[in-house]
């Protein structure tokens, strides 16, 4: 017999007083569809019968959690959301509609968690608050907002963590800033999917966006472009709107999202680039260049030649900006950027030349080397560690770095091989500023396609690797560069629904990667984008 979800109700108010009499008429839970959930969790198994909500909902939370208040108060949102019915907190022995509980295994991985759906309850066990901040994630899931309360949620049995541990989204506010509001819905749709890490790229180029407060013209000269290329300067467009553009995330700006995503169980990790898209900071500070300058502000996109000249003056100067950035993110990792820096003027800069005599390296992108791991000793001294794009494997990474492998894979593959921890975030498949049709009609984005199936398809541990060597693989993250995305609406486009197949990719057991299934699931997700007014592309017909 099939239960079908609208007459399900009917029929158990029909017939409840018999149901009760009347073991029989327990479900048959092969009829009974598993929930949308994505990501897939690793194990699901359907149980017999259904739970549903009491008049008045009562939650209990027993074990030794780092932040009761923080779970309680995720757990009255969920329940709240899904019946709005009232939520109290039930005794620790009494009868509970929701029984959380933090049991310590130091053996488990602590992001892990059970979820059972009963007909007399439901139960949450993890081994830290994580895991159950992650089991409500999915509850929220399956008692979705606004459920019907008379038809309940089916008997099940999840058992579920993560494949990977590093689950990642990068958001590029140097070229296009974003309003705190909407990086705190980003932060919450990342945690509803178990995304734990927002690299959040901060400087580059076309803007310097985080104030510093021993170089105050950071954030009155280097905030501030002149005007922006109208079109697709990837496409040969040259033309300037000329209307000013700027703004940066004050400290304590900075240091609000910080604790946003903190709530959320994400870290956030500051991105300053350098040696390269460093223009902004020479605009204010010409000093630091190989060449006097003046410089501009960049107001187009791509690559300058312009980079950080290797002086006393260039390292006291990224020391007091590491300084005042790692007091505002305590985050383990705080990434040096590294990438698309052109040797151009380092080979005609004495200075530059001079280092490369007197340490005796080989060229430039050993200069680039032994630059970054000056840098990576000073973030050592912190008690930090660097990550950076694969180009600081060029000049000979120290093998304490960790390396985000963006150019394709091959970067990662390399890197795994010299020893480092590698996070995947290629092109080929991450690249969240890439465009999903083929269409004229496709809101502004930088060229390629990167359909969702192409994301779904995205395999972050490359064959050919050992076992150990896999374990460096800490994960993978999804990019989203600005250039062409400026307005929350169209951030919204660029990562839903292409980061909720990468939260699949990064959560969920390799051999259960189903397209099929995850499109199946798609649906219920998006309604739920289009309840809290989030805007996503609209899936093509199949
Ligand atoms: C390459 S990925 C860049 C960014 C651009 C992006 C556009 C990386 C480390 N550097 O500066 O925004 O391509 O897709």
């Amino acid at each position: 017999m099939r239960f079908d979800r609208r007459t399900l109700p009917s029929l158990l108010l029909a017939f409840c007083c018999i149901a009760i009499a009347t073991p029989a008429f327990a479900e048959d839970t092969s009829t009974t569809a598993a929930p949308a959930i994505i990501p897939l969790p690793a194990s699901l198994e359907m149980d017999a019968g259904r739970f549903h909500p009491g008049k008045t909902l009562h939650v209990a939370i027993t074990g030794k959690l780092a932040d009761r208040r923080a779970i309680a108060a995720l757990a009255n949102d969920v329940l709240r959301e899904a019946w709005h019915r009232p939520v109290a907190a039930a005794s620790a022995k009494g009868h509970a509609d929701l029984r959380l509980v933090l049991a310590h295994d130091a053996s488990a991985n602590p992001e892990s968690y059970t979820l059972r759906i009963a007909r007399d309850g439901i139960v949450i066990r993890a081994p830290s608050d994580t895991g159950l901040f992650y089991g409500l994630q999915t509850l929220r899931q399956i008692a979705t907002p606004g459920s019907d309360a008379k038809a309940g949620i089916p008997a099940l049995h999840i058992a579920d963590q993560p494949r990977f541990r590093y689950r990642g989204l990068m958001l590029d506010s140097a070229r296009h800033m974003q309003p705190i509001a909407a990086i705190k819905q980003q932060l919450d749709l990342m945690a509803r999917y178990k995304f734990n890490t927002f690299h959040w790229h901060l400087t580059d180029d076309q803007g310097w966006r985080i104030e510093i407060k021993r170089y105050p013209k950071l954030a009155s000269v280097s905030s501030m472009r002149k005007e922006t290329v109208i079109g697709n300067a990837d496409d040969g467009a040259t033309a300037r709107d000329g209307i000013p553009y700027g703004g940066y995330y004050t400290q304590a700006q900075a240091r609000e999202i910080v604790s946003y995503a903190r709530a959320r169980h994400i870290d956030v990790i500051p991105e300053i680039d350098m040696p390269g898209h460093m223009v902004a900071a020479l605009a204010a500070y010409p000093e630091l260049a190989c060449t006097p300058g003046p410089f501009d502000v960049y107001t187009t996109w791509g690559v300058s030649d312009d980079i950080l000249c290797p002086s006393p003056q260039t390292f006291a100067f990224v020391e007091g900006v590491l300084d005042e950035v790692m007091a505002t993110f305590p985050s383990h990792y705080v990434h040096v950027g590294g990438d698309e820096a052109p040797t151009t003027r380092w080979k005609q800069s004495a200075l530059a030349q001079d280092i490369i005599r007197r340490e005796g390296l080989k060229d430039e992108h050993a200069l680039q080397g032994w630059f970054l791991r000056r840098v990576e000793s000073f973030v050592r001294a912190h008690g930090r560690s660097i990550i950076g794009w694969d180009e600081i494997l060029e000049g000979g990474a120290s093998p304490t770095a960790t390396v985000m492998s963006w150019r394709g894979m091959q970067g990662g593959i390399d890197a795994v091989r010299l020893g480092h921890d590698v996070v995947m975030s290629p092109t080929s498949h991450v690249y969240l500023d890439y465009c999903q049709s083929k269409e004229k009609s496709e809101p502004p984005c930088i060229g390629n396609f990167l359909p969702l199936h192409k994301v779904y398809d995205f395999e972050p541990v490359p064959d050919g690797l050992t076992p150990e060597q896999a374990t460096h693989i800490l994960g993978g993250q999804g990019n989203l560069w600005t250039e062409y995305v400026k307005t929350t609406q169209d951030v919204q486009y660029m990562l839903f629904p292409r980061s909720f197949a990468l939260a699949e990719v990064l959560w969920s057991p390799r051999q259960s990667r189903d397209w099929n299934g995850f499109l199946q699931r798609l649906p219920p997700q998006l309604a739920e984008l289009d309840r809290l007014h989030v805007n996503y592309r609209r899936l093509d017909p199949q």
